[in-house]
């Protein structure tokens, strides 16, 4: 058993990461945080909770707690707005109470609390900001000797990033946007990470095929939540194209093989119109492996099994 732990922002590609984690065979998931970022943060919170509940198996242990941390440059209200959508779902409101616990704690003391108490190394998922890591780290730097790897969906390395915002000049990744100053904390870090940024997250767009790929196969009701969850996205709001960015870097934490990568001297700006853009830098840049190829057919076929493999309880 590898030990997890999963900090997400609430957006749909967020909780289908959080339905997949649970089915993965070998994976024990320590608990979840949520931030207050690219969806909100109550709707996220509950949502993760009812998908635990419902996905998570009898005997699930998991954990979730709310993230107090603040955005820099927060995201647009209309796409926070699906984690409201997501939490009414009926196919999680069957039952009208939720049982897996609500921690007391922020999520980043939360973070410290479950590296700290685990006996085995632990494996950071992250698919939002980096915010709660970056103040974990502030609070008990020694974390990082717990910590197995931390795999990041964040930032793009060949200056097209995904933000459309005033002041800013594109070449940024919405994450990294959210809080660049907490990617430089996490990169200043000894961690090993690796980074799946837009450059390989442009490799899985959400496409019509794949909607009626998980539609074909609704008898399963996690791939019935999928399907229903991207439904609430579409390429035309914001003028944005959806991907599979953080469903992705979820996989790649536990199935490696679905990818290539390379080692990369990265750097970070926080300040000015670039402030979030990451680059290369071979002189003085931090190394991370930096995910290169998707092999896409592998990667939703995946998805099909571990979704098809999900307990489920009403
Ligand atoms: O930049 C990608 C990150 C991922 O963690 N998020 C969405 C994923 O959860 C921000 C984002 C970029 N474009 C978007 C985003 C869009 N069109 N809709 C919602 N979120
Ligand atoms: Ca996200």
């Amino acid at each position: 058993m590898r030990n997890f732990y999963f900090n997400h922002d609430g957006n749909v590609d967020d909780l289908v990461s959080l339905l997949l984690l649970l089915p993965m065979p070998d994976v024990n998931l320590l608990g979840v945080g949520v931030t207050d970022a690219d969806g909100y943060v109550d709707p996220a919170t509950s949502a993760s909770r009812k998908i635990i509940d419902v996905f998570g198996g009898a005997d699930c242990q998991t954990t979730v707690a709310k993230s107090n941390s603040r955005a820099i440059h927060q995201f647009p209200k209309e796409w926070r707005l699906s984690a409201f959508s997501f939490d009414d779902f009926p196919i999680l409101n069957e039952k009208r109470t939720i049982n897996t616990p609500l921690m007391e704690k922020p999520a980043h003391l939360d973070m410290i609390d479950k590296i700290m108490q685990s006996a085995t190394k632990v494996t950071l998922v992250m698919t939002g900001p980096l915010t709660d890591l970056a103040r974990a780290l502030a609070i008990k730097p020694e974390i990082t000797a717990n910590i197995e790897r931390l795999y990041w969906m964040g930032g793009a390395l060949n200056g097209q990033g995904n933000v459309a915002e005033p002041q800013q000049d594109g070449t940024m990744e919405w994450n990294a946007y959210w809080d660049p100053e907490a990617v430089q904390t996490v990169w200043q870090s000894d961690l090993d990470i690796t980074l799946v940024a837009l450059d390989s997250t442009n490799q899985v767009p959400l496409t019509p095929e794949l909607r009626w790929r998980w539609a074909s196969q609704r008898q399963y009701p996690a791939l019935d939540l999928i399907g229903q969850g991207y439904s609430l996205v579409h390429s035309f709001e914001a003028n944005s194209t959806y991907y599979l960015w953080d469903v992705l870097t979820t996989l790649v934490s536990n199935y490696p093989e679905l990818v290539e990568s390379k080692l990369v001297k990265t750097a970070v700006l926080t300040q000015g119109p670039g402030a979030g853009r990451t680059y290369i830098d071979n002189e003085k840049g931090r190394v991370v492996d930096f995910v290169t190829q998707v092999n896409a057919d592998a990667f939703y076929d995946k998805i099909d099994e571990l979704a098809q493999s999900a307990p489920y309880q009403k």
